[in-house]
This record gives structure tokens, sequence and C-alpha cells, in this order.
């Protein structure tokens, strides 16, 4: 890569960045919209920077001039699970997509770093169209549980504070908090059907309410005033409730008045 360059030559990498993005914080609304559990919890991405571009050629012993070709992070994807089983759904997701091609895959969680550090890196190739035609780059899937994210980001700031001379004591330190970060994150997944199915009941529940309330707002354009605040009356009883069957039911029947009305395309 040309430094001069930088900006144009990482255009693709920002498109490819932003686009993926997409497509999965769209898989996360994907599985919210069906009252599902997401095995992603968050996303988030960036292009490297220059300065750390820099660093790592120096590191690596990378001509300048040959960053792109031996640099496969430039655009990173950061994948935030809650359970360390979510992260091998997701990976097995990733495998499954017609627009993302596996380059690489390294499990630093069946076989962590000497530093401690565990997460699930996918390399793939990913096209991007630009105006200057078809580009295929390689992007760095970077999966983990928000505990070994936790971790890593701290070791991160630290590893950057000392470069490569972190004393002893806090390395030793790190690794022994990467231990614990094993620990949390198998005694969550001991609890995680339990927590999945919180969360469900959750989402289950704010899906109802939002339906109900679209369906009093579009009937309060077409029905008689007084009817729909009798209806409105009704939800807040049995909302009060905090049952969710009868908040089904409700929204059942509502369904069934909205249609009569013909006011669902409102
Ligand atoms: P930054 O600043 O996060 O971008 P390889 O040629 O495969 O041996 P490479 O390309 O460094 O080496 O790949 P590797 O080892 O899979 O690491 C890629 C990225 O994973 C790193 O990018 C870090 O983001 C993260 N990573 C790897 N090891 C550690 C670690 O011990 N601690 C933390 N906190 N993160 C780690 P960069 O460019 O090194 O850093």
């Amino acid at each position: 890569m040309q430094i001069a360059l930088w900006r144009d030559m990482l255009d693709p990498y920002y498109l490819a960045v932003d686009e993926l993005l997409v497509k999965f914080n769209h898989i996360i609304s994907s599985y919210h919209r069906e009252g599902k559990y997401s095995p992603i919890e968050e996303v988030n991405g960036r292009v490297k920077s220059i300065s750390s571009m820099l660093d790592k050629a120096r590191r690596k012993k990378i001509p300048i001039d040959q960053l792109e070709q031996n640099l496969d992070d430039i655009a990173g994807i950061r994948i935030i699970c809650q359970f360390v089983e979510d992260i091998y759904k997701v990976a097995g997701l990733i495998r499954t997509r017609k627009d993302m091609e596996i380059k690489i895959e390294k499990d630093y969680i069946a076989n962590p770093k000497p530093s401690g550090y565990r997460s699930y890196h996918i390399i793939v190739w990913y096209k991007v169209e630009t105006i200057s035609g078809t580009r295929k780059i390689p992007v760095e899937i970077q999966i983990r549980t928000l505990a070994m994210n936790f971790w890593a980001t701290i070791e991160h700031s630290l590893q950057y504070k000392y470069r490569s001379q972190m004393p002893k004591d806090l390395s030793d330190k790190l690794k022994s908090s990467a231990q614990s970060i094993v620990q949390l994150d198998s005694e969550m997944s001991l609890v995680r059907d339990e927590i999945m199915d919180a969360q469900n009941s959750s989402r289950i529940r704010d899906n109802l309410i939002n339906d109900i309330l679209n369906d009093i707002q579009n009937l309060y354009k077409v029905a008689n005033k007084r009817e729909v605040e009798k209806i409105q009356d009704e939800f807040f009883k049995v909302y009060q409730k905090e049952d969710i069957v009868l908040l089904r039911r409700f929204s059942e029947q509502l369904n069934i008045t909205v249609e009569d009305y013909g006011a669902q395309s409102l």
C-alpha cells in the first residue's frame, strides 16, 4: 500500500466494514423481530488506523508497500456474544453465507494465546463494488463473549502502554484473570437456557405490547373514539396483570377488531 495514497487505498475497507455492520445488525434484528434469542449480542467494526498498520508492519517486518498483501485485519469486525456456545453458532452461520468466503479460521478459545487471549477469528474474503470495479478484500471477524471482550480490551490497553515490556507481575495477573474469565464463561453457560428463556419472554412481551399499541393507534384513526378508549383501558388492565398468555389473547382479539375495521394498512 502506498502510504501517500492511504485514503484511496482504505476506501474499499471502509465500504466492507459498513456493509458487514449492516448485515450483522440485520441478523440481530431478524432474531429479535421473531421474538427469538440472538446469538449475536452486538457488533462493531473498524478500519485499522494507519499508525496501528505501521506498528504491525514494523513488528512483522512487512515492507510498507506490501501492507495490503500481508495484513488480513485492515478491515475488522468484532462480534460480541453472551455465551461461548453462541460463538460457534455464529461461526457456523458465517460459514453458510454466500457473500463471505472463508480464508482462515483461528480458534483461540480451544487454543488460547500465551497471553491468555481467547477469541474465535475468521478471516473471510469479501467482495465490494467500488467505482473502479469489484474488489475482493480480506476482513478479520473476531467473535468473543462479553467476558472475553472485557479481558481483551483491558489487556490490549496495557499492551499498548508497555509495548513489549509488560512487567512480569502484571502479565501474571492478566493470565490469572484470563482463567477467571474461562470460569465465568463456563458458569454462565450452565444457566444459558434459563437466561435465554428470560430474554425471549421479555422480547416476546415487548413485541406484543408494541403490536397492541400500533393496533390501538391505527384504530384511533378509523373507529369510534370512545370504543378505542375502552380498548385502551382494557389493555391497561391486562398489562397490569403481568400475564403473557392474557396479553397474547388480548392482542389476537384486537387483531380481529382491527381486521374488521380494515385498519391494518394504516
Ligand atoms: P489491534 O490493535 O487489535 O489491531 P499471525 O500472522 O496470524 O500470527 P496476527 O495477524 O497478529 O498474527 O493475527 P492474530 O494473532 O490472530 O491477531 C489478530 C488480532 O487479534 C490482533 O490484532 C488483536 O486485535 C487480537 N489479539 C491477538 N492476540 C491478542 C492478545 O494477546 N491480546 C489482545 N488483547 N488481543 C489480541 P493486532 O493488529 O495485533 O492489534
